[in-house]
């Protein structure tokens, strides 16, 4: 599997409701919101290694990890986390995130390239799942 490429989302679903159950109150969630809805990705791939850039008019991030490999990074809602990246299939990278003093929701993430090249990320708080879809650019 290759991530590789830019890419423009699609569809996002339940976006707000992640940045809610994270605690984030409503004047930051609109900002967020409205600046999520148009993000540029690009990622990055040489074997078993991701480097995956988002950015946005507020916020941007980028993140490299080996799959198999912890590393730093930071939640959604921006705490800096440890997070373990794994192959929950061959096209789809499953990754836990750690916060230091455990607070809050459980959070994850997972990245799937489906098999008519779409790229479907998951952001996951608790019980609330966001998902978003991309295509190629
Ligand atoms: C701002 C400050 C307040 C907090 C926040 C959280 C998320 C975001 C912006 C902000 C954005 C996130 C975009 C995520 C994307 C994910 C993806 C609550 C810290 C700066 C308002 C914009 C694009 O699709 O990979």
């Amino acid at each position: 599997t290759d991530f590789s490429g830019k890419w423009k989302m699609k569809s996002s679903e339940r976006f707000e409701d992640l940045l809610k159950a994270l605690g984030v109150n409503v004047f930051l969630r609109k900002i967020a919101v409205r600046a999520a809805s148009s993000p540029a990705v690009e990622i990055t791939q040489q074997d078993e290694s991701l480097s995956i850039k988002t950015s946005t008019s507020v916020r941007t991030t980028h993140v490299s990890f080996t799959v198999g490999q912890s590393f730093n990074e930071t939640t959604v809602d921006g705490r800096p986390c440890t997070s373990f990246p794994q192959w929950e299939t061959d096209s789809k990278i499953s990754c836990e995130q750690t916060v230091p003093k455990g607070e809050g929701p459980k959070t994850a993430w997972t990245r799937e390239l489906t098999n008519d090249g779409e790229l479907i990320l998951t952001m996951t708080a608790g019980d609330v799942v966001c998902t978003r879809v991309y295509e190629r650019e």
